[in-house]
C-alpha cells in the first residue's frame, strides 16, 4: 500500500503540472515531462537515454501497446547520489497503476513486465521513490528500453502443457495474469529426492506464492503452502515412490489478488532426477579352509541378472591382523557367467598368499546399478 500511496501523492502532484524552479531542462531532451499531462510520447520499441533531471524530478513517459507481453528494463551506472527508484512504474491510460517491479536503487538494471490484453495508451513513470528526499544531482543519466518479452514458459496453466523440467535448476519465470497458474513437470526415477522452492522477486505484487505438488495423476495435492508475501520463498522435499512424472504449480496467493500479478519468481530445484537402484549382490561362497597358495574357486550370484560387462564384482579380501582387526589385503575381479534368467553368476580362482583368518566380500556397480556390497564369508587359511 505504501508504494501505492506513494504514487499518488506524485500522481497529485504532477497532475497540476508543478515544474521545479531553478533547474536547467536542457540535458534531458524528454523534459519537461513531470506529469501524465505532459508526458514524453514515445513509440514503441524504444530505447530512452534521459535524465533524472533534478531534485525530485520524475519523468512520464506515454506509449500505445498493443496486445502483448512487454518489458521495460531501467538502468543505471553507479553514482553517490542516486536515492532515485529507477523501477519503471506502468499506469494505464487512466492513471492506474497496472504494474511495477522490484526495486532497485542508485545502480543495475531492474526489469518490470505486463501483459497488455486491451491496446491503448499507457504510461511509464520513472522516478519514484520512497527516501525522504534525493539529494541534488542534476543531469544522473539513466536507460529506459521498452521491447517484447512473451514468457517462453507460457502457457502452461494446465498438467498437459506444462513446462519440463529435465534437470535442478534455477527457473526464472512470472505470474502472469491474476489467476494464472505456471505448471512444471519432473521426471523422477524411484527413490529420487529432489528439493523444490519458489521465491517471489518482489515488484508490485503486495501478496506471495503458493506451491502446489502433485505425484502422477494425483489430482488432490501431495503438498500444499504459500508464502505471504513479496521477497518470501516457501518449498518442500519430494520423494519419488514410483518411478514417473511429479508436478509442482506455482501461482500468485492470494489467488485472484489483482496487485499480486505480473510479478517475477524463481523456481529452485535441486537434487538428482534419476536415481540408480541398487543391484542384490549375494555374499561370495569360499571354502571355509583353503591351503596357501592354492587356488580355489569362490563364487556367488548378483540380481537382477546381468547379460553386459566381462567382469561381474570385485572380491574383496581381508586378512585378521594379530589385534583380532580384519584388514585390507587386495581384490580380484570375478568373471560373469550364465545361471538362471533371474541370476547372474560371479565367479573366480583364487590363491591366498598367506595363513591366518580371512574374510571375503563382493562390490558391484555398472552402468545401470549404483554400488552395493555383499556381506562376508570367512576363510581360514592354513
Ligand atoms: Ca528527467
Ligand atoms: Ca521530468
Ligand atoms: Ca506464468
Ligand atoms: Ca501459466
Amino acid at each position: 500500500m505504501y508504494r501505492t500511496r506513494v504514487v499518488l501523492a506524485f500522481l497529485f502532484l504532477f497532475a497540476v503540472g508543478v515544474l521545479v524552479p531553478g533547474y536547467s531542462y536542457a540535458a534531458d531532451p524528454y523534459e519537461p515531462n513531470n506529469s501524465m499531462s505532459s508526458a514524453a510520447i514515445v513509440t514503441y520499441p524504444t530505447d530512452i537515454q534521459a535524465e533524472f533531471s533534478h531534485a525530485w524530478d520524475t519523468d512520464y513517459y506515454k506509449i500505445h501497446l498493443e496486445s502483448g507481453c512487454y518489458r521495460f528494463t531501467a538502468s543505471q551506472e553507479d553514482s553517490p547520489y542516486q536515492l532515485y527508484n529507477l523501477t519503471p512504474v506502468i499506469l494505464d491510460s487512466a492513471g492506474v497503476l497496472v504494474s511495477c517491479g522490484p526495486s532497485v536503487y542508485r545502480e543495475g538494471s531492474t526489469e518490470t513486465r505486463y501483459t497488455v490484453t486491451q491496446a491503448g495508451d499507457y504510461y511509464v513513470q520513472i522516478g519514484e521513490y520512497d527516501e525522504p528526499a534525493p539529494v541534488e544531482d542534476p543531469g544522473t543519466p539513466y536507460r529506459l528500453v521498452i521491447d517484447a518479452a512473451p514468457d517462453t514458459f507460457e502457457p502452461n496453466n494446465t498438467r498437459a502443457n506444462a513446462t519440463s523440467l529435465a534437470q535442478a535448476g534455477v527457473y526464472t519465470s512470472y505470474t502472469s495474469t491474476p489467476n494464472d497458474i505456471d505448471y512444471y513437470k519432473m521426471y523422477l526415477s524411484e527413490g529420487a529426492i529432489v528439493h523444490v522452492f519458489t521465491e517471489h522477486l518482489g515488484g508490485m505484487g503486495m501478496g506471495g506464492l503458493k506451491l502446489q505438488v502433485f505425484g502422477g495423476v494425483d489430482t488432490v495435492p501431495s503438498y500444499e503452502e504459500h508464502c505471504d508475501a513479496p521477497n518470501e520463498a516457501v518449498g518442500t522435499v519430494i520423494r519419488a515412490d514410483v518411478e514417473g512424472y511429479v508436478y509442482v504449480s506455482v501461482q500468485p496467493w492470494p489467488i485472484n489478488e489483482t496487485e499480486g500479478w505480473e510479478s517475477p519468481y524463481t523456481l529452485t530445484v535441486t537434487g538428482d532426477f534419476s536415481v540408480l537402484p541398487k543391484a542384490v549382490v549375494y555374499n561370495p561362497i569360499a571354502p571355509s579352509t583353503m591351503y596357501r597358495s592354492h587356488p580355489y574357486t569362490i563364487y556367488g550370484y548378483v540380481v537382477p541378472k546381468h547379460t553386459s560387462g566381462y567382469y561381474l564384482v570385485q572380491l574383496n579380501f581381508y586378512l585378521r591382523n594379530s589385534h583380532g582387526v580384519y584388514v585390507y589385503h587386495s581384490h580380484v575381479h570375478a568373471r560373469r557367467y550364465y545361471y538362471s534368467t533371474t541370476k547372474t553368476k560371479y565367479k573366480a580362482t583364487v590363491s591366498l598368499p598367506h595363513t591366518g583368518k580371512w574374510r571375503v566380500r563382493a562390490y558391484h556397480s555398472c552402468s545401470k546399478h549404483a554400488g552395493s556390497y555383499s556381506g562376508y564369508d570367512y576363510i581360514t587359511v592354513k
